[in-house]
Parts: structure tokens; sequence; C-alpha cells
């Protein structure tokens, strides 16, 4: 008996509700799976013990099982076979009849590993075996309730031939053997109740490095990294990442690690970072190998983050879990402030501020402006895969900080005991945490909870006055924010602003009797007055320091008055910021005079604050480099009420091409002064001493002169680590003339072409180059044997470095990167459809364009639109985007 149950698409998919959230009606209290693993066709066998769920109310309604893309062979209920009669095959999944409130169910099914290229459920990566189930995808592997609020024990058995050694599963591995056919197997057993989503298998021929941890109470852990055995060599900074993050957690959480053994396993095609799976974390390669000779700094940090992140998951996610995919942010938003505070505690506190800002204004203000917004709790999806978004993420993770704010440290940590104390081993929900923060601290969290149902950022208008005889100072903020879709009217959110006064010689002043001089000031209504007195001259306000809400905040602060702040705020995230508001006038000012057809020029206070900033030996070389940084095309648009692409890419290379001749001499000794031969070590000072000594490189090199290439050149050429190889590689594709750069390009492949990871970042220098021809030399890359259409990570390097990292090129009038994009997201989707519907993102704010750019980028889009069979992924993005 051979069922398929392949998806029949209907011609609309339909949207999900939270609104209409109900219970479980049926629990699985055990889940025991035995896989024999096949290429072709693997046998999973299911036994379920299935019981009423007490809360769902009276009667036996069907039992509703998940299913997709599986061949069904057996279904039997409490030891008896049912026939095909007996049971009903939906379109994806299944309902059993049901007669007793308690039941054992076993199913039989097969899947093909081999033909999955969606990622998702149970899948090859250079033969290796491994799964990926969350959100949806254990639906993938068998029929099962497969939703976050069904928490079960697993048992899992998998059989597998010789050539696949190593076979890992959740928990605790209880039993190994082997069968006479020659096959092994392995049983492991998670005590853990969990959802479905963090299940996770993994078969392959892999090596593996051991360290150990032992928590406070004593627990000795086993921690294991597998990777195939080239890659050995490259998984000592994630185990020791993986220890510091241990040890931070017990430390600023109390929070243990709960099974004997952790591991981690890396694999090529991954569709995201990596996945917290019960005990068996399973890794993007690329977010988890390092070594000095392959990866940049930027990797290196991301993957202490990226480690600490899913390690964080085991309580915030695992242990306390999600109800309803609609809560997404509850463990995301968390975790992604709890690895936030994890990196800031390990390195520069103020440089992972201002980089996870940038990103956040760039990218998830443009997309809380953008067609697809929504709120850090959704109220409805048609494929929850399209939010796992910045929204989630990053806003999600600013709505955490702020609690973190309001209550302070202690009062923070008070309430996040409170949350795991009081929910350890269940489903819940947003609420749940905001409760716990209130009930650990009495205090009201009524009005905050606006930010997880509005979406949109708000914008702060701030004015203010001074009255002299008094000696009192007013400031008066009113707060706004723009519609988004389905959200016309917003209401007023209660936000903390952290703030400061600058008295003339730069100084804080008391801003109260006692003496402070920074407060945090409670915005909650529409228009607010804050009051401060005693206050001798009017002061210069230094506001929302270290962003401490995530808002776009107004001030008319003049040029000099920016300069200032930029020189001596107290405050270091407010100092890097002014400068960055500098940069955004001085270039705002230059595209309205560019689209004049006038002469363009810069002002000479600019060239001299970056001189002055340049020369500064007292300032931490990282924010020196941070502030050298002009803002990116990418934030510049989000900036502007209409984006003029030609514009922004003539001011910007503009001031670039200015500051870079007029500061050349000022670049080049800076550069000799920090061009020392350390061994490489990836510690915060060490790290900000090679960004800012690429910055000035990258600032010699803008002036195209042979001096300046041919330094890049010998440092491309001695460079003791990735760090410095990749920069120089990166300015001579940039700024050097076409023999110089093709020379580089293939000298470079030839070297590394046998480490992916270093392929990846190649791939995706050369997409990201301004010059022209290169959409030509992309369509090219897409041919070389480097390339996998197959593989997220090569298609990001090259699709997505063009579509997103690419300004210049990618905007070209003519409109024909946008047809790129149009034309590889529809061979995608037949592929992978969570890649498809993240690389169509780029030509979905097409209203935001001035002139007729908008209208071309809206065209790229119809055409996927009008095309036939689109998955529920890129439906949902694209018909959003064209409303
Ligand atoms: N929780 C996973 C996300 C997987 C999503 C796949 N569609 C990674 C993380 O946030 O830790
Ligand atoms: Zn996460």
């Amino acid at each position: 008996m051979t069922e398929d149950v392949s998806i029949m698409k209907d011609s609309q998919p339909e949207a999900i509700y939270l609104k209409d959230y109900q219970v479980p009606d049926y629990l699985v209290d055990a889940t025991d799976l035995h896989f024999e693993l096949e290429p072709k066709a693997t046998l999973v066998k299911s036994r379920l013990s299935i019981r009423r769920n007490p809360q769902a109310g009276s009667g036996l309604p069907p039992l509703l099982l998940d299913g997709v893309d599986l061949e069904l062979l057996s279904v039997s209920l409490d030891e008896t076979l049912l026939s095909t009669s007996e049971y009903q095959v939906l379109p994806e999944g299944l309902s059993i009849p049901v007669e007793k409130s308690e039941f054992q169910l076993e199913i039989h099914n097969r899947i093909k590993p081999e033909e999955n290229t969606s990622l998702e459920g149970l899948y090859l990566s250079n033969d290796m075996y491994c799964t990926q189930c969350e959100a949806e995808g254990f639906r993938k592997i068998t029929f099962y309730p497969d939703r976050p609020d069904v928490m079960s024990k697993f048992k899992t058995t998998i059989v597998a031939p010789m050539d696949h050694p190593i076979l890992l599963s959740n928990g605790n591995e209880i039993e190994r053997g082997l069968y006479e056919d020659g096959r092994q197997f392995v049983t492991w057993e998670d005590p853990f109740a969990k959802p479905a989503y963090l299940f996770a298998l993994v078969a392959g021929d892999l090596e593996y490095v051991e360290d150990s941890f032992t928590t406070t109470s004593g627990r000795k852990v086993k921690l294991q990294i597998f990777t195939e055995a080239k890659n050995i060599g490259k998984c000592d900074h994630a185990m020791r990442s993986l220890k510091n993050a241990m040890c931070w957690d017990e430390e600023t959480y109390g929070r243990e690690y709960d099974l004997d053994i952790f591991m981690v396993v890396a694999v090529d095609h991954f569709n995201v970072g990596a996945m917290e799976n019960k005990g068996l974390n399973i890794f993007n390669s690329a977010c988890v190998l390092a070594s000095p000779e392959t990866a940049t700094d930027s990797a290196f940090q991301s993957i202490e983050s990226i480690v600490g992140h899913e390690y964080f998951h085991n309580w915030s996610g695992n242990r306390v879990t999600c109800r309803d995919w609609f809560q997404l942010s509850l463990k995301e938003g968390f975790t992604v402030f709890r690895d936030a505070e994890f990196s800031a505690d390990l390195n520069s506190r103020a440089v992972k501020r201002i980089e996870d800002v940038s990103l956040l204004r760039t990218a998830q203000f443009a997309e809380d402006a953008g067609p697809m917004a929504h709120p850090i709790r959704p109220d409805s999806y048609i494929e929850i895969t399209n939010f796992y978004t910045l929204t989630i993420y990053e806003k999600g993770a600013e709505v955490v900080r702020m609690i973190h704010t309001l209550l302070g440290a202690e009062g923070f940590r008070k309430g996040s005991d409170l949350y795991f104390e009081r929910h350890d081993g269940y489903a819940v929900t947003c609420e749940d945490f905001v409760r716990a923060m209130e009930d650990a601290n009495q205090v009201d969290l009524q009005q905050f909870r606006n930010w997880y149902s509005q979406a949109g950022t708000p914008v702060l208008d701030v004015t203010d006055s001074f009255d002299q005889s008094k000696g009192k100072y007013r400031l008066i903020i009113r707060q706004s924010c723009p519609p988004s879709p389905g959200q016309e009217e917003k209401l007023p959110f209660h936000l903390p602003i952290k703030i400061g006064l600058l008295g003339a010689d730069g100084a804080d002043l008391a801003i109260n009797e006692q003496g402070d001089t920074e407060t945090v000031l409670q915005l909650k209504e529409n228009e607010q007055v804050f009051e401060f007195s005693g206050l001798a001259e009017k002061p210069l306000p230094s506001l929302l320091r270290g962003f401490s809400a995530p808002v776009k905040i107004r001030y008319d602060y003049s040029t000099e008055q920016l300069l200032f702040l930029m020189r001596k705020d107290t405050d270091t995230f407010n100092r890097w910021d002014a400068s960055q508001r500098l940069a955004l006038n001085a270039l705002s000012d230059l595209q309205a005079t560019f689209r004049k057809g006038e002469e363009l020029q810069v002002q000479a206070s600019l060239i001299s604050a970056y001189r002055e900033v340049l020369q500064d030996k007292e300032l931490d070389l990282a924010l020196v480099a941070e502030i050298l940084q002009l803002p990116s095309e990418q934030f510049i648009a989000e900036e502007s009420s209409s984006i003029d692409a030609e514009a922004i890419i003539a001011a910007r290379e503009f001031v670039r091409k200015a500051i870079a001749v007029e500061l050349f001499d000022e670049f080049h000794k800076r550069y000799l002064e920090l061009n020392t031969n350390k061994t490489y070590s990836p510690n915060a000072s060490d790290i900000a001493q090679r960004r800012l000594k690429n910055t000035c490189l990258s600032y010699m090199c803008v002036t195209e002169t042979e001096d300046a290439l041919d330094i890049a050149q010998t440092q491309f050429e001695t460079a003791g680590n990735m760090t410095d190889s990749a920069a120089a590689l990166a300015v001579i594709i940039n700024h050097a003339a076409e023999k110089r750069a093709q020379d580089l390009i293939r000298e470079f492949y030839e070297r590394w072409k046998a480490d992916t990871q270093v392929v990846e970042l190649w791939l995706s220098q050369q997409s990201c180059s301004p010059k022209r021809g290169t959409l030509e030399n992309v369509r090219a890359l897409m041919q070389h044997p480097a390339f996998e259409m197959k593989n997220p990570n090569k298609v990001r390097s090259v699709i997505g470095g063009f579509a997103n990292r690419n300004f210049k090129q990618f905007h070209k009038k003519d409109g024909s990167g946008f047809e790129f994009v149009a034309e590889q997201v529809l061979a995608l989707d037949k592929l992978n459809p969570q890649i498809s519907a993240r690389m169509v993102i780029p030509i979905t704010r097409w209203k935001k364009y001035s002139g007729d750019l908008g209208g071309k980028m809206r065209a790229a889009l119809q055409k996927i639109s009008d095309s036939e069979d689109l998955s529920k992924d890129l439906f949902e993005v694209v018909s959003k985007s064209l409303i």
C-alpha cells in the first residue's frame, strides 16, 4: 500500500491568524523513531504514545497529523494495521478517526533525502545526512502534530551502512550495535520533552574535536564539534566560544547546561546560520569553522556570537519554548539580546553596539517601512519561514533591551529568573515573558506591550527651550509612528530615552539634585515635556544614549553642535552617532546639489573633523575606524524619504574621494604605524588595530594611485591572516586596473580553491565590486565550478552579494540588476523556496524609489508574480509587495 501525499497546491495559499490559536487536540507523550538511512529511500518508522489533551474540551475529534512530501507505507493503531479507508490522506497530512483517549500509533513512511533541495526535513549535504526542522520541517520526515506546543520525549534509532560511522541525535546515546548485513545502529534518548522542531539527526563520515566543561553544580559535560576531516583544524575558536558561553550563562543568568553531552556539527548546505536542536546544534560551516589563515576578524566574531546564541537557546527556546510561531520573538529576540550582551562583555561593548545599531537602522528600519512590515509578534502569516526576520530577531532584541533599561540589570535578572522558573518545560507566549518581568518587579508594563503588537519605526521629534532667569531647561518630545500594512493608526509607545546634558566645556552637567549626570526619561504620551532645573547655561542635549530605544530621533543639531558632540560626548555611541549625522547631512546637501547639476563641494569642516579623528591617539582604535566609515549607501537610502540611487552614489563617492585625497598622507602615516607584524589573535584590541589599518588602506586606494595599490598588493602578498589578505584583495578588486585585479583574483582562487569558506568570500568580494561589468562577471561566476545553485552560502555570496551589498551595480539605470534578481529568484524557487523568498527582498521596496527605477523594480517583481507555481514562501513576499 503506497499513498503519495505530495502537496496539491491551492491556487492561493491561505493566511494563518494568531487569533485562531487553539490548544492541540492530542498530546504526544513519547516519540520513538527508527531511521534506516538510504539516499533515495530512507525508511522512517515512528511510534507515538498519544493521549487526548485534557485542556482541549470533550469528545474525540479525528487526530490530525502534518506530513509533506512523504510516501506513506502503513498506519497502525494500537498494533492493528489500518486499511486505507480507515484514515484520510490530506494534501498536507493525515486525518485518523479516534475512538480512545489514549493509544499507540505506528506509522511507516519513506522519504528521499537525496532529492530534498529545500534543506528542510532530512537531506544530504556532501554525503552527510542532516536535518533542519524549525519551523515546520519535521513534517517532511514523518507524520506528526508538527507544532511547538506539542512536547514529547524522543527516542531515536539510526541505522546506516558503515560508510557513515557517526550517527547522532538528541540527548544521550543509550545503545549501539551491528546488524548482520553490515549496517550499524545507534539509539539516542533525550530525557527532556521537546517540540518536534528541536529534533535533529546527523549521519556521516565525520571527525570531531572533544573538550569538556564542568558546570557550577559539578556536572561534567562532554563537548564535541564534528566536521568533515579536512576542517578538523578549524574548530578551536568555536570550542573556546562554547565554553565561554557556558560560563557566561551561569554567571549572568544563573543557567546551567542540563545534559551530559553537547554536540555541534558543521554542515555546508544550510539555509540559515545555525540551529539550536537539543544537545545537537547544527551549524552552517561558515558560522562555526575558522582559522587565522582562512577566516576574517568578522567571521571570528560572528562565530563567537552564533555559538553563544545557539547555546543560550538551551534555556531561552528549548527549556522554555514557544506556544506557537507567532511567539517566535519570545525565543529569538530574547536570545539575540543575550548573545549581544555576551559579545559586548567579551569584546568592545561600544563597537558591538555600533555594529548592531547599524544593522538595525539600515536593514530592520527598511523592513519596518516596507511591504512586509510586521510587529515583533505578527498577527498572521502565510509561510512562517518568511518571518525569521530582522524585526523578530533584532527589533525583538531591542524590545528586550528596553525592558532591561527600564528595570535595571538587577530587576531584569529577577524577571528572567521568574520567567525560567515559572515556565520551565512549557510552551509559552510573549505575554508570559512580559508578565514575569512585571510580577518580579511589581511594575506595570501594560503600555509597553504596544511594542509587541504594532509595527513601524517610531519617530521622536525633539525641541528644547531654556529659561536663563530660572535656570530651567525643557525638552519637548513628540512621538509618532508611520502607518504599516493593516495598521493605519498607532497607539503611543512606552520607551526609555537615556540622555545627558553637555555644558560648554563638554562635561556632563548634573541633571538633578542628586547630581546624576545621566538619566533615563520614560516617554509614554504622544507629547511630553521634561524639565531640568538648576542649570547655569543652556546645555546641549545628548539624546538616546547607547541607542536606548529602536526609534528615529530628530533634533535640529547644527553642524557645530554635531562636531562638538563628536569630539566631546561622554557617551561613545553618541560620539559615533554624531559623526554619522554629520556625514548624512553633508551627503543629503550634496545629493541636492547633484540633482541641480551644480558642482559638488565638501565642507572643509567635515574634512578637518575626519583629520582630527584620524590623528586622535586617545580614542579607541575601533571607534576611530567606525567614525571614519561613511554611512553606507543602504543607510543613506533608508534615511531618504524617496531614494535617488544615482544621487546617493554620486554624493557618497564624491565625499569618499575628497576625504581620501585630502587626508592621503595622514592615512598613509597611520597605516604604517598600525601595520605591525603581530601574531594573529582575534582579540578586541588587535581586531580594532587591523580594522583601522584596513580602513586607512581602503581610503588610500580610493585615490586609485599606483602607490596606494602597490601598498595593497604588498599587504596581499605578505599577509599572515585572512583579514589583511581579504582587505587587500577587496581594494584591488574595487580600485585597481583590470589586469592587476584579475591577476590577484586568479592567484587567490588558486591558493584557496579547496577551502569552501574562503571561496565563499572570494565570490562575494567579486559580486560586491562597484566596477562596471560586475553583473556580467556575476553571471560568469555562476558558471564557475565553485558556484552551486543548491548551496545557499554560494547563492548568498554571489546573488545576495550583488543584490544587497552592491548598491551601485544593482541599481543600474537600465534595470538590468532587478531583472537579473527576478530571473534567479524564479530559478531558485524550484530548488529552495526559503532562499528564493529571501533573495527577492531587494526588489520589493520599489515604492520608495524616485524616477523610473521604482517602475523597473516593480516590473521585475511583476514578472515573478506572473509566473506559474510559485512556492508559498515566494508567493507571500511577492503578493504583499505588489499591493
Ligand atoms: N532557530 C534557528 C532558526 C531556524 C529557522 C529556519 N527557517 C536559528 C536561530 O535563531 O538560532
Ligand atoms: Zn535563535
